[in-house]
């Protein structure tokens, strides 16, 4: 009987395949005498990421590999790849090789035996920082930290790091309670706890990403904002729902901004005005849209504008279908409330279902 693994070191990757070689053999350095395996966790990275783990496990059983087909996420990866192993001990790195490998005998004591449920390589202690940042990232990130920490009163010194340790009992008690929402697992982690982890801070340098593209963007921050929202008012309010609505607003309010510009300022009638604000509301919702998807999905460059070409075409039978259906179950019933909410209904569902898999062929969340 083959003996039981201690430590599974979950690492989430997307297009990362030029960093794996290096980093594997960097942590089977640092982990010599200790029984652990490796669990990459990949959403069917393009440059071949996943082939190139499995490749290599034909020869290292302890190294695997989670594909996962038509997802996204950070968060969510991390977590079945924590789920599906059976080790003692849980530990989550990035795969660019900005995370201090060597730290990991260090947090694996911590939890071992002086008694901690969760080891957290910290930027934000003496000893530790953030490497080359430009300011700009800095700031972003120490807002960030401020931010969370203010909301949710916590003492954490770095909670948005993405390399830590823990027991995996921990680990289970809290799992059902997590949002699983974008790029920050250990925070989701710290808050669904309510505090009651035993945490030992390490500090580390951040190095620089090795090969290959970040993917933080402004679909990360997006994330982050929806998993503040969710773990405040998630219990009472689905956060899609909150995320729709916040998105719906801001077009209803760039809406009303063109149609009092158009009436007042360029003194144009009432019908000529909602037609301009429909075109621009539509318009700017293509770029929210697009501004949101991760950055490998979104349109650029003669892309954008046929995107935006076909998201206009679409949005347009939308609305032919709203007034059409609505206008059929008026003549019948002749309620008008329920008549607008149903072509209201149909009208959006049509967008959100066409644009998606006309305009960003999106198949990943
Ligand atoms: N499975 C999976 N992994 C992801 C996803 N997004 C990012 N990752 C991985 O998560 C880790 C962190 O992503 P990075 O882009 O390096 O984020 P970062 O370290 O905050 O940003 P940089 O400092 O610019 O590298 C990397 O190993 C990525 O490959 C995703 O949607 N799915
Ligand atoms: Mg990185």
């Amino acid at each position: 009987m083959s003996p039981s693994i201690d430590l599974a070191v979950v690492i989430p990757t997307y297009n990362e395949k030029d960093n794996l070689h290096l980093l594997v053999k960097s942590i089977e350095k640092s982990l010599e005498g200790c029984s652990w395996e490796v669990i990459f966790v990949d959403d069917d990275s393009p440059d071949g990421t996943a082939a190139w783990v499995r490749d290599y496990a034909r020869d290292f059983p302890n190294i695997r590999c989670i594909s996962r087909i038509g997802r996204r996420g950070l968060s969510s990866a991390c977590i079945e790849g924590m789920l599906s192993t059976s080790a003692t001990y849980l530990a989550v790195m990035d795969a660019d090789l900005q995370h201090d490998e060597q730290l990991l005998p260090t947090m694996l004591n911590a939890l071992k035996n002086e008694n901690f449920d969760l080891a957290v390589g910290t930027r934000y202690m003496p000893g530790g920082s953030v490497g080359d940042w430009e300011e700009n990232r800095l700031k972003t990130s120490q807002f960030a930290t401020a931010l969370s920490k203010y909301v949710f009163n916590i003492t954490l010194s770095d909670p948005m790091s993405g390399f830590f340790m823990i027991r995996r009992d921990a680990f289970e008690a809290n799992v059902r309670k997590l949002s699983s929402l974008g790029f920050k697992l250990l925070l989701d982690i710290v808050i669904s706890s309510k505090s009651s982890l035993r945490v030992k801070e390490i500090a580390f340098n951040f190095k620089s990403r090795h090969k290959g593209e970040s993917k933080l963007d402004l679909r990360t921050a997006w994330d982050y904002l929806l998993l503040l929202i969710d773990k405040k008012i998630g219990n009472i309010l689905p956060v899609s729902l909150v995320s729709f609505g916040m998105v719906g607003t801001l077009g209803v309010a760039v809406h009303l901004m063109v149609v009092r510009f158009c009436l007042t300022a360029l003194e144009l009638p009432f019908p000529q005005s909602q037609s301009i604000a429909v075109v621009i509301a539509m318009i700017f919702n293509f770029f929210l849209n697009n501004l949101l998807k991760y950055r490998d999905q979104k349109l650029v460059g003669i892309r954008f504008y046929s995107g935006l070409l076909k998201f206009m075409l679409l949005c347009g039978i939308g609305s032919i279908a709203n007034v059409g259906i609505a206008s059929y179950i008026y003549q019948d019933f002749g309620h008008w409330f329920v008549s607008v909410f149903a072509g209201i209904l149909v009208g959006f569902g049509w967008n959100y279902g066409a644009t998606s898999l006309f305009v960003w062929q999106g198949k990943k969340r």
